[in-house]
């Protein structure tokens, strides 16, 4: 794995909210190095959001990479309740485990670290993406494509579960940045 110069965070225009001057590093995967030959890839995925009463993941997102190597999940968690919960516990069968990861840049030098878990407060927000928190698929059983689909399960500390689909882009941010309605 590989880690080049910042980018420019994607506009989001649904999500205002979004620091837009964070530093956004961009996972270079090997995949890039081929002709991305799908072109399935063109059909338009929808924007994506599930829900389990009251914890709402929004826009999953995942990045083109090779089986064998690690992938990469970004979302956001939106806390809808009136108390806390923690992302706990993610799995997909596309992955031979999945880790919560931290980044940080201490010293001009991105590092990150897995952690037991991620907070939503209550009324709030996890944002996962890249520079920030993200999943690790670790040990990939197959392949992402852009416009593929790696279904995973989110358990939070509530006991909350809720499954997901991570909508593989070779872009920058979601496949489609469209407003969404919340
Ligand atoms: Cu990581």
């Amino acid at each position: 794995m590989k880690f080049i110069t910042p980018n420019r965070a994607p506009s989001a225009p649904s999500r205002p909210r979004r620091p837009t001057a964070a530093i956004i590093i961009e996972y270079v995967s090997p995949m890039r190095l081929f002709p991305i030959a799908a072109a399935v890839a063109a059909l338009a995925t929808p924007l994506a959001a599930y829900g389990s009463g009251k914890m709402e993941v929004l826009q999953p997102w995942s990045r083109p990479a090779v089986a064998g190597t690690n992938g990469v999940g970004y979302m956001v968690l939106a806390n809808h309740g009136r108390s806390a919960d923690v992302l706990q516990k993610v799995e997909s069968p596309l992955a031979a485990r999945v880790e919560i990861h931290s980044m940080s840049m201490a010293g001009g030098v991105m590092s990150m670290a897995k952690v037991n878990g991620v907070p939503v407060p209550a009324g709030g927000e996890a944002t996962f993406g890249p520079g920030a928190y993200h999943l690790m698929l670790i040990g990939l059983t197959r392949t992402l494509k852009d416009g593929d689909q790696a279904p995973a399960t989110l358990t939070f500390a509530s006991g909350a579960k809720i499954k997901v689909a991570f909508a593989v882009s070779a872009g920058m941010g979601p496949p489609a940045m469209a407003p969404m309605k919340r």
